[in-house]
């Protein structure tokens, strides 16, 4: 009988494929130095060294060696011991009491080395060299996220009877699948796994089958072996596992020598039958169409070592938008994520980091084996998860080749090395995991479909930013017409859409590039309308779920990929909500599209969305509106707001209140003392800086006026030295006056300027890093007829210059006649 202690691990879903046997020790209190800093450092680990430098101004990251100590007490040498490692990035070699116990290459797959041979009774010592150093044999070469090093998993010493299940691949080697007949009337169990035994000693194996709800054993047999498990059994009527009800079984393996238990395996295993086709996916003989998330695994504040309950929480997360489809990209995540989709209901794919490139020369060879191990340990990891049905193994693979525009001999090599590697890992997975689909990932190019790359897996995902990177949004719709009427046998998925958003932005008039969540919701809008008019497309996963570090990146926060539904911090944006509404129809959800408080504008129109999937009424101060259920998640009421404090209120159609939404309305003047106008020169948008700064357009009011052929100018990389890059990353240039009418008064003016790259350089560059003439003459701006001395400036770099100017009724900001002026903004504030 199980007890009740196992019973609740049942029930909670916890119980994952572990040995019951063994003792497992978690090694979580280590010393750590790095070849760059020697000073010694007591961590834990999980562990990262990249946590500042990843996020800090410097360019790049420190990418090199990190050493971790530990020690830990064996006290009985008949038993074989194994040191699980969950995931170190990249390469992790392995010291005992100092001698070399094993090596392990890439960062995102588990791995065990064998300790038995090298322990002694009493404390040992364990040594783990660890590096995140570029190397072109280890995939991903090139990717759009940062590769932060560091034994960034757990680590677990355990301690096994001789013998055991055999470990391969960082896992136990036991296969299980859970398959269903055409009616789905008649489920089979197979297991295939094998047991280390060295004296061939006659063995006994117990599988038992529990219902996972009420631990109400549904099978059990024994029978014995000697190191090959093979084992097949039929379930009549099984419950069946999906998205909307994950039915799971919970499976033991047992080994015994007759006397005792010496080793067991347990899995959670799901009965599912799926298929993808021309027309969909199919579940369980059921179309369901597949729409969720990509998910990266890193954290604010954690960069990749999460503890897992936030990792946890993700998933749950995840669900409770209302995806039924969760892609890991581009690598395998921690083996919780698996178990988490399996009891939530999410279907997963998973694949290994063969990303943007694949190597030439002499590294390829290598590069080649390391992915092929990377797929087989992926595969052997996670294969019983009954979530997991996309196996992946590369991702835009094309995508520097095309932007690097190289010769034609070396395209020729790189192509000839991808279509070989590509074939293998198809290939290997196919005959490492059948009842599984293959997939890759592609960037909107037609270089895939040239070299035939994209007929390799069973499913292609398109990776697509139409409305972003290129194009507008509604190029999406003709761009999969086109690629479905060419290729009609091919399976196909939306692998990956999304644009940047920052909550710190507002804009009236969402434009792409702007960062604005209005855009984002535009942008998903357009796209959800155009998948769902689709069947043929069988799905779609957002880029990104969460905000994602990128350390080369400049979004509109630096080192932040923001195509996040939600932010690094996981506080969610407003096109999360929508999704909820969209996707969850069963819950309700009616609240606002929340993007400012304040309304600093000379006019008192403001349009309110509703995220909403019922029925509902907007009450704004007195007047209110009636609205049906939104067919799209989202409705628009234009109002008008009075100085001051404007209350809007949400309710349902019961009449409950639903969500509530206070607005400050100003009318951006400097009628008294301490007022201030904080303009944000060159772009649409409004921005909300960290200290409560509110930084408006010029449209937003109506005494400025600008001389000259004024344009704007708009960047999206990082401005050092600040995270208020939405200030500098845009600029008005060729200025030739601007003046602002104030009330009479004196005035402390600060003028902000910032430098773009060389291609884009702009007028005023200032003073010593750029050529002289230019910064001669940007030496002479004027502010009410007094020069000025514009701070020297380098590149991507931000300066200030604060004017104070007496009695002043208008301020009036010139250039010298041969030249314009570039500004990033103007803060105004009034002294008298
Ligand atoms: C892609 C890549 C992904 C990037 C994303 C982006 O297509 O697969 O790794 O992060 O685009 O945001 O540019």
């Amino acid at each position: 009988m199980r007890s009740m202690g196992k019973r609740l691990f049942f029930l909670l879903g916890l119980a994952t494929a572990m040995h019951m046997n063994g003792q497992r020790t978690l090694l979580s209190e280590w010393t750590f130095f790095t070849e760059k800093d020697s000073a010694l450092q007591t961590i834990t680990v999980p562990h990262t060294w990249n946590l500042k430098d990843a996020f800090d101004d410097e360019p790049g990251y420190w990418r090199g060696k990190g050493i971790y100590e530990t020690t830990f007490e064996v006290n009985d040498l008949e038993q074989a011991y194994f040191l699980h490692f969950e995931g170190v990035n990249q390469e992790a070699k392995i010291f005992i009491n100092g001698k070399y116990a094993g090596i392990h290459l890439g960062g995102y797959t588990a791995f065990d080395i064998d300790a038995s041979d090298l322990l002694e009774i009493g404390e040992n010592d364990l040594k783990v060299e660890v590096t995140n150093a570029h190397d072109d044999t280890i995939p991903p070469l090139d990717a759009d996220f940062t590769f932060f090093g560091g034994i960034y998993r757990a680590v677990y010493l355990e301690m096994e009877n001789a013998v055991h299940f055999q470990k391969r691949h960082g896992a136990d080697n036991i296969k299980i699948d859970a398959l269903l007949d055409e009616t789905l009337k008649k489920g089979t169990v197979q297991i295939h796994g094998s047991v280390t035994n060295p004296q061939k000693d006659s063995l006994w194996v117990a599988v038992s089958l529990y219902d996972n709800i009420d631990g109400h054993p549904v099978y059990s047999t024994q029978f014995s072996i000697v190191d090959t498990l093979q084992h097949r059994y039929g379930l009549n009527l099984p419950k069946l596992w999906s998205p909307e009800l994950p039915n799971l079984y919970h499976l033991t393996i047992e080994l015994s020598d007759g006397a005792r238990t010496i080793d067991t395996y347990e899995h959670q295993i799901g009965f599912r039958k799926f298929e993808a086709n021309t027309s969909g996916f199919i579940l369980n003989n059921q179309p369901l169409k597949l729409l969720g998330v990509n998910r990266h695994q890193d954290f604010h504040g954690y960069g990749n070592a999460v503890p897992l309950d936030l990792q946890l929480k993700d998933l749950a997360t995840i669900k409770e938008m209302g995806s039924n489809f969760l892609r890991l990209a581009h690598y395998p995540q921690s083996k919780e994520i698996y178990e988490a989709a399996d009891s939530l209901g999410l279907i997963l794919w998973s694949e290994i980091p063969v990303v943007n490139k694949v190597p030439i020369g002499d590294d390829f060879d290598s590069y080649s084996n390391n992915s092929i191990a990377m797929q087989t340990e992926h595969i052997a990891q996670n294969y019983n998860h009954p979530s997991l049905i996309f196996l992946g193994y590369m991702n835009e693979i094309f995508l520097r080749m095309v932007f690097d525009r190289l010769d034609e001999k070396t395209e020729e090599a790189i192509i000839s090395n991808t279509l070989d590697l590509a074939t293998d890992l198809e290939q290997l997975t196919r005959n490492r995991a059948p009842n599984h689909i293959t997939v890759m990932a592609l960037h909107g190019n037609s270089i895939y479909n040239e070299t035939g790359i994209a007929d390799i897996a069973m499913v292609i995902g398109w990776n697509l930013y139409k409305g972003w990177y290129e194009g507008k949004i509604f190029d999406l719709g003709p761009f999969l017409d086109l690629e479905n009427q060419k290729f009609p046998n091919r399976p196909l998925i939306i692998s990956e859409y999304g644009v940047g958003a920052d909550p710190r932005i507002r804009s009236e008039i969402p434009k792409k590039f702007d960062f604005s969540e209005a855009y984002q919701l535009e942008y998903h809008l357009g796209y959800m309308k155009q998948i769902l008019e689709r069947d043929y497309v069988m799905g779609a996963t957002v880029w990104n779920f969460a905000d994602f570090a990128s350390e080369f990146r400049g979004d509109a926060l630096p080192h932040i990929n923001q195509k996040g539904l939600v932010n690094y911090d996981r506080t969610p944006k407003n096109t999360f909500h929508w999704y909820k509404a969209v996707l969850d129809s069963t819950n309700q959800h009616i609240r606002f599209f929340r993007d400012s408080d304040r309304h600093d504008h000379s006019s008192n129109q403001r349009e309110i969305e509703v995220i909403a999937n019922r029925a509902f009424r907007l009450q704004a101060n007195d007047s209110e509106y009636l609205f049906e259920r939104p067919q799209w998640g989202v409705s628009s009421q234009t109002i008008y707001l009075r100085e001051g404090k404007n209350v809007l209120k949400l309710y349902d159609k019961e009449g409950t209140l639903t969500d509530y939404w206070n607005i400050d309305y100003k009318k951006p003047n400097l009628n008294k003392l301490g007022d201030r106008l904080n303009l944000n020169l060159g772009t649409d948008i409004e921005f909300l800086s960290k200290d409560g700064t509110l930084w408006i357009p010029i449209k937003n009011t109506s005494n400025v006026t600008t001389v000259g052929k004024v344009s704007m100018k708009k960047i999206a990389t990082n401005i050092r030295g600040t995270t208020n890059d939405p200030i500098y990353q845009s600029q008005l240039i060729n200025i030739e006056k601007m003046v602002l009418e104030v009330p009479e008064g004196d005035y402390e003016v600060l003028l902000h300027f910032s430098r773009f790259g060389n291609e884009n350089e702009l007028i005023f560059e200032l003073g010593k890093n750029t050529n002289p003439l230019r910064g001669d003459l940007a030496q002479q701006l004027y502010v009410n007829d007094k020069q000025v001395e514009v701070p020297p400036l380098g590149t991507f770099q931000w300066a200030t210059k604060r004017i104070l100017v007496p009695s002043a009724e208008k301020l009036e900001v010139k250039a010298n006649p041969r030249t314009t002026i570039s500004l990033a903004g103007i803060s105004i504030m009034r002294l008298r």
